[in-house]
């Protein structure tokens, strides 16, 4: 703990040094580390200090608060066990930063000269390395190649200028496989220094995530690199995911990094986005280009920008349909098209209530409130004005909304669709019932042509091959 004399004495001696390049003497005094208990998403924090800038919002989670010890901007990163609920039913107990998975998003502004505290609260040592920054070599938080690791109960001090503006990750290079499929990440975001510089009405930032909790238990199984039942955004689930809300025409980004094992098409409906940031940094607006999905590949981080011009509830996923899904067991047989009525009568006699399942598909599994194990999701679900969403995973929804004002982000309920602009039920004659006149296609007017052509020769030559 730190006492206000010694807060003061730090402070009297940041003026006395504040021309030195190295911080050091300035480091002696830690900053207090925040913690966050609530998973939802925190409202945005304006920046108090320095250069305006449209603060994130992160899907979920929150900002790193941060002051300012001379021209070095503070920050207090504490890696920990930390409890965090994936989707409301179901908690996880990872690994974390300051009480949370993933941690604080820290941000700040290109030029910033950043100090980042990090103090061990783990079982075993750590290290961070701030994924995609330009600095020295021996701040990039390697354990063993540009520093020693960080002991339990020990902090590091980390001290770099920020030298581009962009998207950024950090995470553990030590243990790594271990401490990444526990939970520990964040992402770091640089503002540009001029702020009309990119700006955007609404800035989302989430990290693509997942684990391997069997149904029951609470720990993620260290083990698994690509057969994950929970497949999350900032390390929560649908319907866990907040949705992002924004008002109609505003300017929106979507800042994604990638820290699982395999790659994900993310997927936003009813509009198109651009591509305006990548692992380099900005994409001049000449270069980014249009799409509706972007594949983002491991360890990749990706900006993505639109205007949000079509009111509606609009669906954001990955378009991996196994990674829209909650825990599932793999091993399920394939049942469509097999009559399983036949055998329900049997298999009542000796389980009375049993109800063959998958025949038809899987979409009942969506409505069926089935008894679940403790601590874990249903498979297929959420609910809608419509009825099931049949979802999990990475699944949110975009919202937007005409008359929000700016910086409201709560959830503005279901989308009233305008009249006679929802998909409808025919309820009209079918065509075999009233046909056509002159119908092309009627079998009894224009007799269907069917020859079979033996295989490797051409219609109308004797077969074998050509030009011998
Ligand atoms: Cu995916």
């Amino acid at each position: 703990m730190l006492s206000r004399r010694k807060f003061i004495n730090a402070t009297a001696m940041t003026a006395v040094t504040a021309a030195a390049v190295s911080g050091r003497a300035q480091a002696a005094a830690i900053p207090e580390a925040a913690t966050m208990k609530d998973p939802a998403t925190q409202p945005p924090l304006a920046p108090h200090t320095g250069p305006d800038y449209n603060p994130i919002v992160t899907l979920n989670g929150w900002t790193a608060p941060w002051r300012m010890n001379g021209d070095w901007k503070e920050f207090h990163l504490v890696a920990q066990p930390v409890v965090r609920e994936i989707a409301p039913g179901m908690k996880a107990y990872l690994w974390g930063y300051n009480g949370q998975s993933p941690g604080p998003t820290i941000e700040a502004v290109e030029g910033d000269k950043v100090r980042i505290f990090v103090t061990n609260k783990l079982p075993e040592h750590t290290t961070v390395h701030w994924h995609g920054q330009r600095l020295p070599n021996g701040m990039d938080g390697v354990g063993g190649l540009t520093q020693p690791h960080i002991k339990p109960g020990q902090t590091f001090v980390y001290e770099f200028q920020l030298r581009r503006a962009g998207t950024y990750m950090y995470h553990p290079h030590a243990d790594e496989m271990v401490q990444m499929a526990m939970g520990m990440m964040g992402m770091f975001v640089v503002h540009p220094k001029v702020p009309e510089d990119r700006r955007v009405d609404r800035d989302f930032a989430f990290l693509l995530n997942a684990y391997d909790i069997e149904a029951g238990s609470y720990v993620p199984k260290i083990m698994t690199m690509l057969e994950f039942n929970l497949w999350t955004w900032n390390s929560r689930a649908f319907p866990g995911i907040d949705p992002f809300v924004v008002a109609k025409n505003d300017r929106v980004r979507m800042r994604i990094g990638n820290l699982t094992m395999t790659n994900h098409p993310i997927h936003i409906h009813g509009h198109e986005f651009r591509v305006s940031g990548t692992d380099g940094g900005h994409v001049p607006e000449g270069a980014s280009w249009p799409e509706v999905t972007v594949d983002i590949a491991v360890g990749q981080m990706r900006d993505l920008e639109f205007v949000a011009d079509e009111p509606g509830d609009w669906a954001v996923h990955c378009h991996k349909s196994h990674h829209t899904m909650n825990a599932m067991g793999h091993t399920v047989k394939t049942y469509i098209g097999a009559n399983l009525r036949g055998m329900q009568k049997k298999i009542r006699t000796v389980a009375p209530g049993y109800m063959p399942m998958g025949d038809k598909g899987m979409a009942d599994m969506g409505e069926m409130e089935m008894p679940l194990p403790d601590n874990t999701l249903p498979m297929m679900t959420g609910f809608a004005q419509f009825g099931a969403v049949e979802m999990g995973g990475m699944f949110s929804v975009l919202k937007v909304r005409e008359g929000l004002s700016a910086g409201d982000y709560k959830d503005p309920g279901s989308y009233k669709n305008p009249e006679g602009t929802v998909a409808y039920e025919f309820k009209g004659k079918f065509a075999s019932e009233a046909p056509r006149a002159g119908n092309a296609l009627d079998p009894k007017k224009t007799p269907v042509d069917v020859r079979v052509i033996k295989p490797g020769s051409k219609p109308g030559s004797s077969g074998g091959h050509d030009g011998h």
